[in-house]
């Protein structure tokens, strides 16, 4: 078996590379565009391995990615190449549509060509996962969960941007017979994570005492999965995915950023004593515009169909987690130090 990766040089797309190699024994064509948010040395536990080979393009470059599929002839695809920061999406969204929108038209195209191709065996076995997010079912009250068949209300540009390709990636499916499986899952959080989101970015400046920034009143609640799990459930819906289905995955860990950014600097504090405790570091910013109030998921459709679980509880995953930021300034140092700069991005919490 031979599965082509999109974006598997980020947070995510390592986490799904590392596990199918070393765990699946699955052949993997990891292709990214290496933005920003990337970091081949996620990757160093499989890169030489017979079973991993990397291929540097941009989804959205259409003959490329023909020759990709013409070269490789995968028996799965895991898409996640995409833009993911949503406060990057305000401040630049031209990148959001590009990448996430035809970005994914461009590899779905080929993928259709592709797998109208194949001979009958391979064709029944072949699988497009598109890999999307909790944040297109937009904002919730105090009480519901996200389901598969709660409607799309997208608040920010990175939201409607994975909508649509949610949309397009559910029509290719019914027009074209393209074997689509749609994921949506909730944060994820867990090691190799870009130190721009809410986890990563508490640990680091919390290492260094540097303000922590909470936007608004830090009242905002997300519900959290451990990257890990996320990429078992992702390999599942290879195998076990109905064409055409959408799938949930949440980690059943609800917890207000306010919670969250303390329970980091109580673990740090037990790990690195300093000279003070670090809840004393939160700093209230001005709110992200249009910031959702509320995500949570209802998972039980993957729990019944897929038999998946969460194995990890989001105390166990954020200690394991701020373990491994303080053992890995290797490989941290470079992307906090000369790439990311968020006063020069204006993003909304710059402090
Ligand atoms: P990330 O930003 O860490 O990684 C994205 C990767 O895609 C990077 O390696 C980047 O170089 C690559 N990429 C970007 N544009 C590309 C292009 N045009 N061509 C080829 N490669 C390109 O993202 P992540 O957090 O790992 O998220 C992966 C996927 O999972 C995304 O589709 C995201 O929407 C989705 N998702 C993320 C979360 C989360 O909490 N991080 C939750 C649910 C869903
Ligand atoms: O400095 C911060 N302060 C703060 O209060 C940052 C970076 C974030 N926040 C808040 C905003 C959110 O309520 O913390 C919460 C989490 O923020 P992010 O880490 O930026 O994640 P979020 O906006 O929830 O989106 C993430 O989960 C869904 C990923 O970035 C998306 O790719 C994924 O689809």
């Amino acid at each position: 078996m031979r599965v082509l990766v999109t974006g598997g040089a980020g947070f995510i797309g390592s986490a799904v590379c590392r596990q199918l190699v070393s765990e699946a024994g699955v052949t993997v064509v990891n292709v990214d565009k290496l933005t920003y948010a990337a970091n081949l040395a996620s990757l160093a536990s499989i890169d030489g391995s017979s079973s991993y080979r990397f291929e540097q393009h941009d989804i959205c470059d259409q003959e490329a990615v023909d020759r990709l599929f013409a070269r490789w002839e995968p028996t799965a695809v895991i898409h996640l190449a995409a833009e993911s920061h949503v406060d990057r999406s305000i401040t630049g969204s031209a990148k959001f549509i590009t990448t996430n929108i035809i970005g994914t038209y461009t590899l779905m195209e080929a993928a259709r060509r592709y797998h109208d191709r194949l001979p009958d065996e391979r064709r029944k076995q072949f699988r497009f996962v598109h890999v999307s997010t909790d944040e297109v079912y937009g904002s919730l009250g105090s009480f519901d969960r996200f389901r598969e068949d709660t409607p799309y209300r997208p608040s920010s540009p990175y939201s409607a941007s994975k909508a649509a390709s949610d949309h397009l990636a559910l029509a290719w499916h019914k027009t074209y017979g393209l074997p689509v499986v749609v994921s949506n899952c909730s944060n994820n959080y867990g090691p190799f994570q870009f130190p721009e989101k809410l986890i990563p970015l508490t640990i680091l400046n919390a290492i260094e005492y540097k303000p922590l920034p909470l936007y608004g009143d830090g009242s905002n609640v997300r519900d959290w999965l451990y990257v890990e799990d996320h990429a078992a459930g992702l390999i599942r819906l290879l195998f076990e995915g109905r064409p055409g289905e959408k799938y949930n995955f949440g980690g059943d860990s609800e917890r207000s950023n306010l919670e969250v950014v303390s329970q980091i600097c109580d673990v740090l504090d037990r790990l690195r004593p300093g000279p003070a405790a670090r809840r004393s570091l939160i700093t209230f910013v001005p709110d992200r515009p249009g910031h959702d109030a509320r995500y949570a998921i209802d998972a039980s459709k993957a729990h019944r169909e897929l038999g998946w679980q969460p194995t990890r509880s989001f105390e166990q995953g954020l200690a394991d987690t701020v373990e491994w930021y303080l053992a890995s300034g290797a490989w941290w140092a470079g992307a906090r130090n000369s790439v990311y700069d968020g006063s020069r991005l204006g993003l909304p919490g710059t402090l």
